[in-house]
């Protein structure tokens, strides 16, 4: 708890363009729960984690910049929120290090992430890689974190920082708040348009198989249109057709219907007017999206302002907690 309020942490990769898996399964939670005003809330840009897959230095920047403004450009208030880059606070890096000293080799070699990302970037299976999910715990526990908004594949580094700070607590008493996952309804794991089995994701070699958060209009529309489905033209909500499922699911994240309510609706209509009826309701997301991304684009000096001010926000909670776990397992204390 903070001033009363919950605490609510998330982070996203500055990797890769934003989909509209990250912003439906994410982002779109972020923005949700905050409206209430009953949590208190960091959004970060987590630029170290992306240092495990090899970047060009001045497109990470870009991409790092470009993500924090579309947290603001999607609808959070950078007044409310505490939006920020991860490289700019260094107590996520120092407790990072502790916790690996509370972390076993065995757990994080259970990672499905790891598993996947070291059989993509077989020629660098770093030991970044490796100790990601501490890195990630370190960002949570940091700001004695309540809930935390991901997408379902996050659900397994969400247990082992649960387990680590159980671990750490066991030892040195009540240090840290042992944090929630909020997994959304709707939206949890949108599915690549090409390969409805497979989630939708940056890094997907086929553009047509993901919606990037910036695709105009146009490009929204016919993706939608070339998305697999299946041969008999039924809108029906089930696992037989995992292309037609995922549709619906996109469809009710962003329309709030239910998969009933979606069926229903097309009862006798065909793919052609679904699809195009998906492409519409998305793009009616999207377009006042960049339009606000248009506009902070020309405000440098707004977009600085935030950084600065969050930074030093969130520089202040992460020391409070950094301080007391230094000092619970003896780190020499600081003489001023
Ligand atoms: P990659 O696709 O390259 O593996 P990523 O998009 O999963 O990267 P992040 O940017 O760190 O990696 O993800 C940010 C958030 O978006 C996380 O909470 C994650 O669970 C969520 N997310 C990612 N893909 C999807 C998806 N297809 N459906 C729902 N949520 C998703
Ligand atoms: N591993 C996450 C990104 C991430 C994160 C976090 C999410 C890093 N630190 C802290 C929530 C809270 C991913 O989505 N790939």
């Amino acid at each position: 708890m903070l001033d009363g309020k919950k605490v609510l942490f998330s982070g996203m990769q500055a990797t890769g363009n934003i989909t509209l898996g990250n912003y439906m399964g994410a982002l779109k939670n972020w923005i949700d729960l905050n409206n209430d005003d009953s949590y208190q809330c960091f959004n970060c840009v987590v630029d170290l984690h992306s240092l495990t897959v090899r970047q060009d230095p001045a497109e990470l920047r870009k991409r790092a910049r470009t993500l924090l403004s579309l947290y603001i450009a999607a609808g959070l208030d950078p007044v409310k929120n505490c939006i920020y880059y991860q490289s700019h606070v260094s107590g996520h890096a120092e407790l990072s290090w502790i916790l690996n000293c509370f972390t076993y080799m065995g757990e994080l070699s259970r990672m499905t992430q790891f598993k996947d990302k070291s059989a993509k970037h077989a020629d660098n299976i770093n030991a970044g890689l490796f100790t990601y999910p501490v890195l990630m715990a370190a960002d949570i526990l940091l700001f004695q974190t309540d809930v935390v908004p991901v997408g379902a594949d996050q659900k397994q580094h969400l247990e082992i920082t649960r387990d680590i700070a159980e671990r750490f607590n066991g030892v040195y008493g009540d240090v840290f708040t042992i944090p929630e996952p909020y997994i959304g309804k709707v939206g949890a794991k949108i599915m690549s348009l090409q390969e409805p089995d497979k989630k939708m994701s940056k890094s997907d070699e086929n553009v047509n198989a993901t919606i990037y958060l910036m695709d105009d209009p146009d490009t929204v529309i016919r993706k939608f249109k070339r998305a697999v489905t299946d041969s008999d033209n039924e809108i029906r909500y089930t696992d037989e057709k995992p292309g037609i499922k995922n549709l619906i699911d996109i469809y009710s994240a962003v329309t709030n219907k239910t998969a009933g309510e979606v069926e229903r609706e097309f009862d006798g209509k065909g793919y052609g007017d679904f699809k195009l009826a998906v492409g519409e309701a998305v793009n009616s997301v999207l377009v006042p999206i960049h339009q606000r991304m248009d506009e902070l684009s020309k405000d440098k000096a707004y977009i600085d302002g935030i950084i600065k001010e969050n930074s030093d926000k969130a520089n202040y909670f992460a020391t409070k907690t950094l301080r007391k776990v230094q000092k619970k397992i003896g780190l020499p204390e600081r003489v001023r």
